[in-house]
This record gives C-alpha cells, structure tokens and sequence, in this order.
C-alpha cells in the first residue's frame, strides 16, 4: 500500500495562478517534501473541487496529515508561518529582527495591496505582451514595488541577489509572480530592478515552476483579458 503523503499542496494552473506560485515557493524553501495536488482552474468541474477542498474555496491550500488528524492551512502568509514554525532550520524569514520586520513588512503589502497591477497585469508564463496594461494606477504601483525593492536591498541585501541577501526568503517568494508579471508585461523598470528580476526568474525553484508552467495550454478567456 503506498502511503498517504505528510503535506499535500492543493494548486490550480501554474501557468497563471499567482497565488499557487506562492504557496508552492513556501514548501519548497521550508525544504519539505509534499505531493502536489494539481487542478486546474480552467477545468470545467473547478469551482465544485476547490469549494470541496478549502475552507475558502481558492487555493493555495496546505494539507499536513499528523498523528491528531489533518492540519488544513490556507492562505499564503498562513502557509508559510506555519511551515516556518515547522522548519526553523530553514531560516525562512531572515535571522535578524530588524530584517525580519522590513520582510513581514513588504510581504504584507503584496499581500493585502497592489490591486492595480494584478488587475492590470496578471500573471502569464504563456504569452508577453510589452507596453500593455499600463495605468495610471498600475504604474504606481510599480512605482512602489520597485522602491520597496531599492530601500530592502540597500538594508539588508549586501550579502547576494535576493531582498535579503544570499537567502531567498518568504519575501522572495511573495514577489516572484510580480517578476513574472514584469517579464509578461515588460513595464520599464530601472537598472537595480532588472536585476533583482534576473536573480528571481533564475532561482532554480522558480526555474522548476516555469519549466512546468509552460507545457500548459493557453486559455483563451484569461489571454482574452489582454488590453
Ligand atoms: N489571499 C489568498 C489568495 C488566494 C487566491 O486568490 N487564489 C486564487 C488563485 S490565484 C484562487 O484560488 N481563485 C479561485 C477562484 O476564484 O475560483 C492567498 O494568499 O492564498
């Protein structure tokens, strides 16, 4: 008999889910090894498999079957504190406390904000479309993600790439779909930006996703969406 998985992660496309691209980041720089239970969003039964699944029918969903029954975690931030808790020796936030303010800082802001570049330019790993979905709004919020990224990595990023350094981090992770929304939509962007881009699209975690991500089909009410 084979047995059950200890952390199953419940994702939809991975082509266009921002969100699944985060969760997916949390378990792979927690270091667990978890089975991905893959449905994709376009699928005619979709609605009925995530409303049966998670508490608040989206995914990212992280289910950790223990000796006291299953643990269900929803929501990214959810999914990597407690993977964080769980894993302390993968460092998933930085070691040091101001550092780690400044990461649970501009991870919440992805969290709760930027509304107007998800709108605007949502995530695709399949098609890029330069100079579109620029707004007003959607250029200001740029604005801000690529002063976020200055002011974090004049801090704290010395050591190497990534926000924080050497160390890609939860941070990281919270940002990774915004640089594949920047390689789709390929707003301008200076210099410092370009690079942290590069060191994210790289990350062999990152590369893992894209290289599945591609062999996806495209669907033509999300490409629709184009401006
Ligand atoms: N705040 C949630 C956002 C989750 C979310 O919006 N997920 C989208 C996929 S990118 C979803 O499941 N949508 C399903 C639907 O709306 O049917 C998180 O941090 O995980």
């Amino acid at each position: 008999m084979t047995a059950m998985p200890t952390f199953t992660l419940s994702i939809g496309s991975k082509a266009y889910s921002s969100w699944s691209l985060r969760g997916w980041l949390m378990c792979k720089i927690a270091g667990i090894d978890f089975a991905e239970d893959f449905h994709h969003m376009d699928a005619p039964d979709w609605h009925a498999w995530v409303r049966a699944k998670s508490p608040h029918a989206k995914v990212p969903l992280l289910r950790h079957a223990t000796s006291q029954g299953d643990v269900l975690v929803w929501e990214s931030l959810a999914i990597a504190e407690y993977l964080n808790e769980l894993c302390p020796r993968a460092q998933m936030w930085p070691a040091e406390s101001a550092a780690r303010a400044q990461a649970r800082a501009i991870s919440n802001e992805m969290h709760a904000g930027f509304a107007a570049l998800r709108t605007h330019m949502w995530m695709t790993l399949l098609t890029q479309r330069p100079g579109k979905g620029r707004t007003p709004e959607s250029l200001a919020d740029i604005a801000r993600i690529v002063a976020l990224w200055r002011d974090t990595r004049a801090k704290f990023g010395a050591g190497g790439p990534y926000l924080f350094g050497d160390r890609f981090t939860i941070a990281d992770a919270m940002y990774a779909p915004v640089v594949i929304r920047f390689w789709a939509w390929q707003p301008e962007l200076p210099d410092d930006a370009r690079a942290y881009c590069a060191a994210v699209w790289n990350h062999p975690f990152v590369a893992e996703w894209r290289a599945a991500a591609v062999r996806e089909k495209p669907v033509a009410r999300y490409e629709a969406l184009a401006d």
